[in-house]
């Protein structure tokens, strides 16, 4: 096994690695770039010894430069996301021990007061150091990394407040590429139109990782849909991965066009070799969509930040809709009442027909720990296999997933969103007495994200009429919403912000006290606000 992409590289050296903003690079730039940064990481040491460094940039040439240089000086990446406001960026820095922070000069601004409040070492890319020529010869021997080195940590939401630290070792990525490379056939002929988000495993390394894994080319664009079906039909493109909720878009812009455009549209994308999608449950109704506007039949896959990817629809064979088909090459996986810890099902086979219980799984690709969490990182865990927290049942030798065990942990947009957290975000605002945030099944989001607020009285300076419902609960709701929406939006990430609020008297709560949510997703349902029709 290589220990990594960049290791391979020399074999694409005069491929083109990156296209971004409409300049492209080769491979051997890439090791080029990425050995002199790595250089300026090190700054004289041999080996930086996973330091962790965090890092904000847009999709682009600057971020591949740097996720390489900081594995090729021994570091641990951390990757930022350029829409989280401060606290979100801050509280990551900080749990991840970050020792120096590095932006993109469109970054500077946002990251440079955080590096300075933390008393951080802070750097642009600029001030590293920019371009190098190729001829420019090698000065500093880069340290000789074993597979065991932890490569990166991703922060992904749990059931219990702030999201945690996901760590994966070289191994674990290696792992993770080879069997998706093997399952999917990626070569270096191919060409992927990249639109995902650079913080989560779907984009990091399915998307980028794989393709840079077998010497393919990487385009970065928007997930922005008319920018998309263009570069469909242009037939330079070979691979597309994204989540439901982008295929919705991609199909609602699809479907507006006019007769010429979607034919086009229609005739480039029947071209591309291999379509995936992945992050949340694909409803039937846009596979069906989606055959229809492209001839593809979407594969859809399953998978985790902890696990990398579980499960996959065949490449070669029948993609059955509503399932997440078989375990990927070198994953173990199995289902578990979670109850009786009786196993149900192991890979393809069924122990008990029909039965469902809790995904485990168990393989190279499964993560290392939580960074700075023993015991989540024990708990997590059932006799070595990762406990995913997610519900399916073997059928007819497809896995179907059934959904989350936990009511608050949601996803919207392919985001993995806890409840707990946006609770305590709304609950430190003084006019907050209590609340409860639930998912609103949709077919667009997956779910959105919804909150109900009881307030303090004489908390806000609303006139009594509005607080007390005379004007209506509507009113009252849209009141909230004025004043939380704005209290979310500076300190939390923007898919996590609540799209839907509703403001009550109390929290419906059974005999324990216990909140039930699903009480509160009827009451915003009575409200018209979802549960809108899912077809699945
Ligand atoms: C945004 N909007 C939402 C919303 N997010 N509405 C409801 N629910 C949400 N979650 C609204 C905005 O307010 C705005 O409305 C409009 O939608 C467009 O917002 P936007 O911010 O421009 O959205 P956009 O940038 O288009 O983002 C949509 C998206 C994005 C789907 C491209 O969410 C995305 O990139 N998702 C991918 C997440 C991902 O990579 N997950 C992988 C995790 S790893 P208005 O009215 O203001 O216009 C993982 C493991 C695995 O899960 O298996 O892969
Ligand atoms: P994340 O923690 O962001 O990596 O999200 C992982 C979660 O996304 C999994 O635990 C599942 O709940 C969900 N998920 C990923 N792929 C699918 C899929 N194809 N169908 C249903 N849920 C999925």
């Amino acid at each position: 096994m290589s220990i990594s992409i960049f290791e391979r590289s020399a074999k694409f050296a005069r491929r083109v690695a990156l296209l971004a903003n409409g300049e492209s690079r080769t491979y051997e730039w890439l090791e080029a770039q990425s050995r002199v940064r790595a250089e300026q990481l090190l700054r004289g040491s041999a080996d930086i010894e996973e330091a962790r460094i965090g890092f904000l940039m847009k999709p682009g040439l600057d971020y591949v430069v740097t996720q390489w240089a900081i594995w090729r000086a021994g570091g641990i990446a951390v990757p930022l996301c350029p829409e989280h406001p401060d606290p979100e960026l801050t509280y990551i820095i900080e749990d991840a021990g970050v020792s120096l922070l590095l932006a993109s000069e469109l970054l500077d601004e946002k990251l440079r007061p955080i590096a300075r409040a933390q008393n951080l070492s802070f750097r642009t890319t600029s001030e590293l150091g920019g371009e190098v020529s190729l001829e420019e010869n090698e000065t500093v021997e880069l340290p000789t990394l074993s597979l065991d080195r932890r490569a990166m940590i991703l922060y992904t939401s749990g059931t219990t407040g702030r999201p945690k630290g996901a760590v994966s070792t070289h191994a674990n990525m290696t792992a993770h590429m080879e069997s998706l490379v093997e399952a999917w056939n990626w070569d270096s002929q191919d060409h992927i139109l990249h639109v995902l988000p650079l913080h989560h495993t779907h984009g990091v390394v399915n998307a980028l990782c794989c393709a840079l894994y077998s010497g393919a080319t990487v385009e970065f664009s928007r997930p922005e849909a008319t920018q998309c079906w263009d570069r469909f039909a242009s037939g330079e493109v070979t691979v597309f991965m994204a989540v439901p909720t982008i295929y919705s878009k991609l199909l609602h812009a699809w479907e507006q066009a006019d007769d010429f455009t979607r034919a086009r549209w229609t005739k480039g994308a029947a071209k591309l070799r291999l379509m995936v999608s992945g992050s949340a449950a694909l409803p039937v109704s846009i596979f069906e969509r989606w055959k229809v506007a492209t001839g593809h039949d979407l594969l859809e896959r399953y998978g985790m930040t902890e696990i990398g990817m579980g499960l996959s629809n065949p490449y070669a064979g029948e993609r059955r809709p509503g399932t997440v088909g078989q375990p990927l090459p070198s994953v173990d996986l199995r289902i578990v009442n979670p109850e009786s810890h009786k196993v149900l099902a192991e890979g393809l086979h069924a122990i008990e027909q029909g039965a469902s219980g809790e995904i485990q799984v168990r393989g190279p690709m499964v993560f290392s720990e939580y960074w700075g969490r023993p015991d989540d990182t024990a708990a997590s865990f059932e006799d070595g296999w990762f406990r995913t927290g997610d519900e399916a049942v073997l059928e007819e030798g497809y896995y179907r997933i059934l959904g989350r065990r936990s009511v608050d942990i949601l996803k919207s947009g392919g985001y993995k969103i806890s409840a707990v957290e946006i609770e305590e975000v709304l609950r430190s605002h003084p006019a907050v007495q209590d609340c409860a945030v639930v998912g609103l099944p949709c077919e667009e989001w997956g779910e959105r994200v919804a909150a109900a607020v009881v307030v303090e009285p004489g908390a806000l300076l609303l006139p009594d009429r509005i607080l007390s419902g005379q004007e209506g609960p509507d009113a009252r709701s849209k009141a909230v919403k004025s004043i939380l929406d704005g209290w979310t939006r500076e300190r939390l990430a923007p898919y996590k912000v609540p799209r839907a609020w509703l403001c009550l008297d109390g929290l419906p709560r059974n005999a324990m006290g216990k909140i039930q949510k699903p009480t509160v997703q009827d009451l915003f349902a009575a409200h018209g606000e979802g549960p809108l029709e899912v077809s699945r």
